[in-house]
């Protein structure tokens, strides 16, 4: 035991409880036949929970853990931390980039050494603990060998060295037993057109992640290979900006049914739209994966990555995984950050547990709405006219009979209304 957490105990479900405890979280409550815990499946972001410093645009460094540093004996410490954290969560997951939980090494076969040995621990960790791997991914960012993209790199080089990093990290994620494996190009978009073969980009991306898929099945991972869309941020514009443009791409290149969404809420936003919408096009688009559950601050305008809080917005969420079929592979990953003044080790308990009561009270409004049937009634009779034969018949004809219908049967539509209020109101009865 390290003395991180100090005398911090694992959490229990208590409704009437105090500071630390669940007060909506109860993983073996049963919904819709199933436990609270497998329904939301969540995951701790090892990125921002245990490497991520407090620095914002304005600042460095506010958090000091005692395992900050580039060493092997310190990255085992935080690995260490981070289980004990998982434990007093009780969270059923987590996930990691490469570079959250290994030193970089001067070369790349001394970063290979590292992360593997750290696989090594992180799996002899994993021996004594209930808490899986959701995903394992790439951070291939924050270098500035990256600096000019990843996969689409003008550089050869760097796209070497990104099929080196990827296939490092499959074969981890495989090894550790993930089930998915994430990837997110925070530089895979341009700075300035100026200087950027648009065409040559989107090439070398598609290619890259053909090839991932390839690698995959090569070595018999099972798990879900998942693209995180975002629209900006790193780079000033992202080739993977939101689910229906990632979807063209995924047409593009034959990926349609090989790769799956990882959406995250503040991403959805700063796209322009509402996670939900996110949520539903992946749904009819059959490539939704699973959920980055962090928001953005409405007013700051960028990717703050805070920890949900508001119980309308998540239960909206839930509403479309509902309907999506819940998550099979996938899960509700925190890729949250404390807010950088949060110093003590139980702000990253409370952090997380209040998002964890939060996205509870959100999915059983959820279940309740889809129980409840109202809004699925009203939306499937906003649509009941195209059950009849005519309807039918008119999709699989042409705009000819199509038009002489209307004449021939005098029609003559009749505005009906969408109940906007009506519907607002009942999912108010929810929330
Ligand atoms: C950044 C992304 C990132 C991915 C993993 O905005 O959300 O954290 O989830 O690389
Ligand atoms: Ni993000
Ligand atoms: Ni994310």
């Amino acid at each position: 035991m390290t003395d991180f957490f100090q005398d911090l105990k694992p959490l229990q479900f208590d409704p009437n409880g105090g500071d630390l405890c669940f007060r909506h979280y109860n993983p073996d409550e049963m919904l819709m036949g199933k436990r609270m815990e497998d329904h939301l499946r969540f995951a701790v972001a090892y990125w921002h929970s245990f490497a991520w410093p407090g620095g914002d645009p304005f600042g460095g460094q506010t958090f000091e853990r005692p395992w900050f540093g580039e060493t092997m004996e310190l990255a085992r410490l935080k690995a260490d931390v981070a289980f004990e954290m998982f434990e007093i969560l009780n969270v059923p997951f987590f996930c990691w980039h490469d570079a959250d939980i290994r030193p970089e090494g001067s070369t790349f076969a001394e970063g290979r050494r590292n992360f593997e040995e750290i696989v090594e621990y992180i799996q002899s960790k994993m021996e004594s603990s209930e808490t899986r791997l959701l995903w394992g991914t790439a951070n291939m960012f924050s270098h500035r060998r990256f600096m000019a993209g990843a996969a689409t790199n003008p550089d050869p080089d760097v796209f070497a060295w990104c099929a080196a990093t990827v296939k490092l990290c499959i074969d981890a994620t495989h090894k550790l037993g993930g089930q998915n494996y994430v990837l997110w190009g925070g530089r895979e978009g341009y700075e300035t057109l100026l200087n950027t073969d648009l065409k040559r980009e989107r090439q070398q991306a598609g290619r890259f992640l053909q090839m991932v898929v390839e690698y995959k099945h090569k070595i018999g991972f099972d798990g879900a290979i998942l693209v995180e869309p975002k629209p900006q941020e790193p780079s000033k514009h992202q080739y993977d900006y939101d689910v229906a443009t990632v979807y063209g791409f995924l047409k593009e290149f034959g990926l349609e049914d090989e790769v799956k969404m990882n959406i995250e809420q503040g991403h959805a936003i700063l796209a322009g739209h509402s996670f939900e919408h996110e949520l539903a096009l992946a749904s009819s688009l059959g490539i939704f994966g699973s959920i980055d559950m962090n928001r953005n601050d409405y007013q700051s305008g960028w990717d703050t990555d805070q920890f949900p809080n508001n119980v309308p917005e998540v239960a909206l969420a839930y509403y479309e995984v509902l309907k999506a079929g819940g998550f099979s592979t996938g899960g509700t990953n925190f890729d949250a950050k404390l807010r950088r003044q949060s110093l003590d080790p139980v702000d990253l308990i409370a952090g997380h547990a209040g998002a964890m009561d939060i996205c509870a009270r959100g999915f059983k409004a959820a279940v309740q709405m889809l129980e409840d049937g109202t809004l699925e009634s009203m939306r499937a009779d906003r649509y009941s006219g195209w059950n009849s034969p005519e309807a039918q018949q008119m999709l699989g004809g042409d705009l000819v009979s199509a038009a002489e219908r209307v004449e021939a049967e005098g029609i003559d539509p009749v505005p009906r209304s969408g109940r906007q209020e009506i519907l607002e109101n009942i999912v108010n009865r929810f929330v």
